[in-house]
């Protein structure tokens, strides 16, 4: 791996573009063969006892990512901010909000970090601002500020001639059209001041910037050239493909089976602003992974963002949605069941669909999700072996693995028992609303579905021990969300001296990515796609040939696989039953029997 950099902060050398060739045609690239870890600030350390991590606290640990062995941190947004969502909502790009620490703790975090050959992505939420930004407090001021258009303001319609309407804004006015915010409600807010809406995809406080505005693409490009020039390696970058709005903002209209998301998704000009975007800041060395949020975007679309050519947008990778709505309904309390062959299809799209096209980012869970071994896997009497099968899957399929933090640990869903201990306005707002209008009984009516689905499964505290509120802060102080009641047995202490622990499996395979280009850009090939429990797949690369069978449920299963392997009696990699040391010159024959959530990987 190339030099990622020294202790004062300087990015590593972003010279020419020699990258060396695969034997099935693929790009050495840093960021292929790289294991991401993401951070979410408030919840990973607290360094002074205020109940909300922060940066400092992050520099604690370091040593601790370093020992895990990941390769880059994604760090969610530390920026200036109201926090209306948890930095979402940014007031200054180029300060550090004081909750989390100064610009010197991050400068800091930049060095030890890249002294451990670490690196750091720092996330862009350009979609939007707070509406406590300098540029939406002046474009708020008077219809013809100077920065009236760098954000949507229109006029409200007569409300008795369109078929939407608004509980708030002035008598007989209805907003400029039908979108509703994906946290509840009407996309528009009603503003006194100058008798006018204004667009927010998100939350009231995170007003929508309008990118046909060409200085707000010059704004964004600056900043993002400022970090860059701090020597971060990179950039996940917000919602990205909600950037370009149709022109005249159309409403969705009564009948359609569209949503918000599919009317601004991929809209007219966002392959054109990415574009610019690659010309002005962006270079084939850095780590750029967009965002790609709702459930309508196609494999074309997702082909020009990646690609690499001169007709691509040129991000390294992106974020689908596609697995995170299987079990997801609309709104915060509905839920939809799902087959893990629908799981498979989904992953085998996305492998096929990107081959030779561009490259995959791999997740199954981040701030926004709940916890992996939750949703994925049986976080009772199986938690540690499907979560190190869960593991297994997400290090072995071709793309750069994410990690959340947490979940090198298979930390679980929290029990939250009332809708008082939430604190995402996702789950709390549209819960609250349809309350207040009737369409739900009361919290306790749902409880379980919204349980499943909320955000703040990931948010509550990292459990680094079993002593009070989990190590994450003093032990006198609040969290600002409450530790989830099972740190007592799951914590980094506790799994770090358990060599059967899931932290030791997270560890194991983040190593061997680095040792084997077959696991980084092998091809992959699904066996047995219909299978209701197995999920099993090879990985080839010139000579080298790798199988991957998992039992996804926790029933023993056997399965005949067409391996057709050259050797009778395989080597196991790594397996997640006292490392496959019982199989170990076992004839396989394409014949296996998996015990419960058992997970093999078998060089053929
Ligand atoms: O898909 C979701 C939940 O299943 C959404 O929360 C989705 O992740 C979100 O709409 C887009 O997420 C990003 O932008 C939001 C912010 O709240 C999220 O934390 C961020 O990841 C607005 O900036
Ligand atoms: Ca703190």
């Amino acid at each position: 791996m190339a030099d990622s950099g020294t202790a004062d902060g300087t990015a590593p050398d972003r010279g020419g573009d020699d990258a060396e060739t695969l034997p099935n045609g693929e790009t050495r690239r840093w960021w292929k063969e790289a294991v991401v870890y993401q951070i979410y600030p408030r919840s990973f350390n607290d360094s002074n006892g205020d109940g909300v991590g922060d940066i400092p606290g992050i520099v604690e640990k370091v040593d601790y990512l370093d020992d895990l062995g990941v390769d880059v941190v994604w760090l969610n947004p530390v920026y200036e901010s109201p926090n209306a969502d948890n930095g979402y909502d940014v007031a200054d790009y180029r300060a550090i909000m004081d909750e989390f620490g100064t610009m010197a703790d991050w400068e800091e975090l930049l060095a030890e970090l890249h002294d451990r050959d670490i690196r750091l992505v720092m996330d862009l939420v350009v979609n939007h601002t707070s509406d406590e930004h300098e540029w939406f407090r002046r474009s708020r001021r008077s219809r013809d500020s100077d920065y009236r258009d760098w954000y949507f303001w229109r006029e409200g319609r007569d409300a008795a001639e369109v078929p939407w309407t608004a509980e708030e804004g002035p008598d007989g006015e209805a907003p400029p059209n039908d979108w509703q915010s994906f946290f509840g409600g009407p996309a528009w807010t009603y503003d006194e001041t100058t008798e006018e809406w204004y667009l927010h995809l998100f939350d009231e406080k995170q007003p929508d910037l309008d990118w046909s505005n060409e200085r707000v693409r010059e704004e964004v490009f600056d900043t993002m050239a400022w970090w860059l020039e701090k020597g971060i390696d990179g950039f996940r970058m917000d919602v990205i493909n909600l950037v370009s709005k149709p022109p005249g903002l159309p409403p969705i209209g009564a009948d359609s089976e569209r949503d918000t998301f599919d009317q601004v998704s991929e809209g007219p000009r966002v392959h054109e602003y990415l574009r610019e975007m690659r010309e002005a800041v962006l270079s084939p060395d850095l780590l750029t992974v967009g965002e790609m949020a709702g459930r309508s975007l196609s494999l074309e679309h997702a082909r020009r963002y990646v690609g690499q050519g001169p007709d691509g947008d040129g991000l390294s990778m992106l974020f689908h949605f596609e697995h995170m709505h299987l079990d997801r309904g609309a709104e915060p309390w509905e839920r939809e069941a799902w087959e893990l062959p629908e799981l498979k299809a989904v992953f085998d799209k996305w492998q096929a669909g990107l081959e030779g096209a561009g490259w995959n980012a791999l997740y199954l869970s981040n701030h926004d999700q709940p916890r992996t071994v939750s949703r994925f896997g049986d976080d009772g009497a199986y938690r540690r072996e499907s979560a190190t099968l869960l593991a297994t899957l997400l290090h072995t399929l071709r793309g750069t693995p994410y990690v959340y933090q947490g979940q090198e640990l298979g930390m679980t869903n929290a029990p939250f028992a009332s809708l008082s201990e939430f604190r995402d306005v996702e789950t709390k707002h549209p819960v609250r609303r349809a309350i207040d209008r009737g369409e739900i009984d009361s919290f306790e009516a749902v409880a379980d579905a919204v349980r499943a689905n909320s955000r703040d499964n990931a948010r509550t505290p990292m459990q680094w021990s079993d002593g009070s509120n989990a190590g994450f802060t003093d032990p006198d102080s609040e969290p600002w969300i409450g530790v989830n009641p099972n740190h007592g047995e799951i914590n980094v202490a506790a799994e770090r001296d358990d060599p059967e622990s899931v932290w030791h499996y997270y560890r194991r395979l983040i190593a061997l990515r680095g040792e084997h280009d077959v696991m980084v850009y092998g091809d992959y090939d699904p066996l047995v796609p219909d299978h209701e429990r197995i999920w099993a797949y090879t990985r080839t690369l010139g000579e080298e040939r790798w199988l991957v069978v998992l039992n996804a449920s926790g029933e023993p299963t056997d399965v005949e696989l067409p391996v057709g392997a050259a050797d009778a009696t395989p080597s196991v990699v790594i397996a997640n039953y006292g490392d496959g040391e019982d199989r170990v010159g076992e004839a396989v024959d394409g014949a296996f029997e998996l015990r419960p959530w058992e997970a093999r990987v078998y060089e053929l």
